[in-house]
């Protein structure tokens, strides 16, 4: 008969300890850590292109427009093609959704797949020609919940391609977790986590061109941000540098609906509810102008939303008394 001093003590994580050895430490299934290990490899591979694509003819524009009308730029299509062709071989996953194709792929020879897998496998994209941070951004749901609200996710997360490449994950178990990309071993290594969001920070980030066309309400907040709070501004143009400062050091980021984006800008399924359950897990919130971001059942998959995410001092000040 085994007795409780049998039972080998669950080992903790160390600076040496790799992303799929932190999945398997925590208990998660073998089909759940096979995913994460693809989308990590598509963006190892796309970390490794960034850095030469100057020399290789990989920046720039293709020439195409996406769905959403934007122009593809070749780094989009390469880690667009880099996450399918990987996640297209995993029998685990049924359905994936990507902001770089029009429709959801539904896989006919994987009907028994437990998992939908929605990513912007690259955000950010105005910021490749200038060599600034960049990210994609991935999030995981049971396939009965593909049409689900946000809250159905299961699991979240980006890498980030910066002075480091550094992968946060968020599940409600474990909590936002940051793993480190060390390109000698070729590997994520666990950094440090469970994460808190500051409760508030010193710094918001917007796009301040379209001021005029927010709604007084947004105004408002910007005015008390930038005077009463006493905030300075920090945008860089892409959704995951931006978030990832207020993961850590707290703050709020918004992008509301606008003269030329009634709907907001940013997609709900790969952009918003990703980061907004991040941000949950963290101690931080995200709201559309009138709702949680997590509450929202979507329409159609490149459904946009207005996003005011982050710190929950910040976000209860947006927000008025009752959605308190
Ligand atoms: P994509 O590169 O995926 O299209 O994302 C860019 C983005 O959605 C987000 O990352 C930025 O915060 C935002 O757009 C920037 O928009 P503006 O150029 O209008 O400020």
């Amino acid at each position: 008969m085994s007795t409780a001093a049998d039972t080998p003590a669950v080992e903790a994580e160390t600076t040496e300890t790799t992303l799929p050895e932190y999945l398997a430490l925590r208990g998660e299934p073998v089909e759940f850590r096979a995913m994460i290990r693809q989308v990590t490899f598509a963006a190892k591979k796309v970390a490794a292109e960034l850095r030469v694509a100057g020399l290789q003819g990989m920046l720039g524009a293709t020439g195409h427009t996406n769905v959403q009308g934007e122009t593809v730029q070749r780094l989009d299509e390469y880690a667009n093609a880099m996450f399918v062709n990987n996640l297209l071989r995993n029998p685990a996953i049924s359905d994936l959704v990507s902001e770089e194709i029009r429709d959801e792929m539904h896989m006919a020879r994987h009907n028994t797949g437990e998992y939908a897998l929605f990513f912007d496998p690259i955000d950010g994209s105005s910021n490749l020609d200038v060599n600034l941070s960049i990210g994609s951004i991935f999030s995981v749901r049971r396939t009965q919940h593909v049409r689900g609200d946000g809250r159905t996710q299961i699991a979240a997360g980006y890498v980030m391609y910066g002075p480091a490449t550094v992968c946060v994950l968020a599940m409600p178990r474990h909590g936002v977790n940051l793993f480190t990309y060390d390109p000698s071993i070729g590997e994520f290594l666990y950094t440090r986590g469970p994460l808190r969001m500051p409760e508030e920070g010193s710094s918001y980030g917007a796009n301040e061109a379209n001021y005029r066309s927010w709604s007084p309400r947004v105004q408002a907040f910007v005015e008390w941000l930038r005077g009463a709070a006493g905030h300075s501004t920090r945008y860089s143009g892409a959704l995951v540098a931006d978030f990832h400062r207020i993961l850590v050091k707290g703050g709020v980021y918004l992008y509301p609906s606008d003269d030329r984006n009634r709907n907001g800008k940013l997609r709900l399924l790969y952009e918003a509810a990703p980061l907004a359950f991040i941000a949950e897990i963290a101690g931080g919130r995200a709201v559309s102008e009138d709702s949680d971001i997590l509450t929202i059942v979507p329409r159609e998959i490149h459904q946009r939303v207005p996003l005011i995410l982050g710190s929950a001092t910040e976000i209860d000040h947006f927000l008025p008394r009752g959605g308190r």
